[in-house]
């Protein structure tokens, strides 16, 4: 089946990390995030794959290129984003038949897409606890769908969208809806409009992640990590100690009374140590320095980052080529206890965590002796004093 990866968002929510990459190519374990979904649908039966890309669009052809596991690729262009029906119009062109469309920047179980995939016009859906923030489906009769509803305030089901969709060849000329009270062109309408024309099922996906804010892309490196198996090809010294599912990538190195407690992965041309302590679900971005008396915890750094002397930093994002200077300490835990709350385009949002550090923007660095508040985001090339204690986001723009 064709099938239509949406990657040309901007990822505002995502921001600074979006800043130096789009959204779908944010790291997540060893891969861009929407090559998850895209080796999902591979391995579901996908025929070929079209992206749509906008944002950033040349990383995502880099990384995919014209086949991508023996799977023929094209592209199409979203010049100005203006919602994911506006997305699929792009392709429009490119498509013949029935034809599936993903969401690139969720996390979905090979198994419920091939089921999707099998189901005629279909659509994915998971269980969550609060619907309110999602499309909310109806079903009757078992699987058919009907009825969605855009982020209802009273959810009639906890059934969410999954952003996974099989929709018949007619829906190719059902696109052109009317903008949403967002302003967007949605695919939920196409959805609503497929359902008055024919029988559309619910597929009910058994995990479904997906990834919008950062704490977000936390928890899907928590997730993907989890599947690594230990793997231990870079240069490691005698003394380290690597605990459970490590992998150490080649063209990396772990120096000398280094404590890796897995999962953690140390991508290519990383270096630990020496004497520092990474634990937690850790990635150690390529090209990313971790150096003596550093502790890092349930983190991930996106490439060239670094953290090189005498600090913590715990349950963080840490963005492309950010440097920490000595001493950085980034606090994790209010002392309430209370969920963590971060400020995403505009709004206080919740982490859903207790536990969650700093959002550290590309090119940002701290001054010796920083610390940092649970929550806190740093803009792009932020700077900090040394020895500043900082509460408070810091963007280009507050
Ligand atoms: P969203 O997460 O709704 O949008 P986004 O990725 O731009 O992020 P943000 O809201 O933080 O700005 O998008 C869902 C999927 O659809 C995602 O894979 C990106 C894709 N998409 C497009 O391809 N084009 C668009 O115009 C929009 C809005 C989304």
């Amino acid at each position: 089946m064709q099938t239509v990866i949406l990657a040309a968002g901007k990822g505002t929510r995502m921001r600074p990390l979006t800043e130096a990459v789009p959204k779908p190519m944010l790291p997540v374990a060893d891969r861009p995030l929407c090559a998850h979904a895209v080796d999902a649908a591979v391995e579901a039966g996908a025929s070929e794959l079209v992206f749509v890309v906008g944002y950033g669009a040349d990383t995502v052809r880099e990384y995919f290129g014209d086949q991508y596991r023996g799977v023929e690729v094209s592209y199409a262009v979203q010049t100005e984003q203006r919602g994911t029906a506006d997305a699929l119009s792009a392709a429009v062109e490119l498509l013949s038949g029935e034809f599936a469309v993903l969401n690139g920047d969720s996390l979905y179980p090979a198994a419920g897409l091939r089921r999707l995939f099998e189901s005629g016009p279909a659509i994915a859906t998971a269980t969550v606890e609060d619907p309110t923030a999602y499309g909310v489906v109806s079903t009757a009769a078992g699987d058919r769908v009907t009825e969605i509803v855009e982020k209802p305030d009273d959810p009639p089901t906890r059934l969410a969208n999954a952003g996974a969709y099989v929709f018949p060849a007619s829906a190719r000329s059902w696109l052109d809806v009317d903008a949403s009270e967002r302003g967007e062109f949605e695919l939920t309408d196409v959805v609503a409009h497929t359902i008055e024309e024919t029988a559309v099922t619910a597929v009910q996906l058994s995990r479904w992640l997906d990834v919008g804010h950062p704490w977000e892309l936390l928890a899907a490196n928590e997730q993907e990590l989890d599947t690594l198996d230990r793997r231990i090809a870079g240069t490691v010294a005698d003394d380290a100690t690597l605990e459970g599912s490590v992998v150490v990538e080649q063209g990396a190195t772990v120096e000398s009374g280094v404590v890796i407690e897995g999962p953690a992965l140390v991508r290519k041309g990383a270096s630990v140590g020496p004497n520092a302590y990474v634990r937690g679900a850790t990635v150690v971005g390529e090209g990313c320095h971790i150096g003596h008396g550093v502790e890092v915890k349930n983190t991930v750094m996106l490439p060239e980052a670094a953290v090189p002397h005498l600090s913590y930093v715990g349950d963080s994002l840490i963005g492309h080529g950010a440097n920490l200077g000595a001493g950085t300490q980034v606090a994790n835990l209010r002392h309430d206890g209370a969920t963590v709350k971060q400020t995403v385009a505009e709004t206080r949002r919740s982490t859903g965590r207790r536990k969650y550090g700093a959002v550290v923007g590309p090119g940002a660095k701290t001054g010796v002796n920083t610390s940092i508040a649970p929550g806190v985001v740093l803009g792009a090339d932020a700077r900090t004093d040394p020895g500043e204690s900082v509460c408070r986001d810091r963007r280009p723009d507050t």
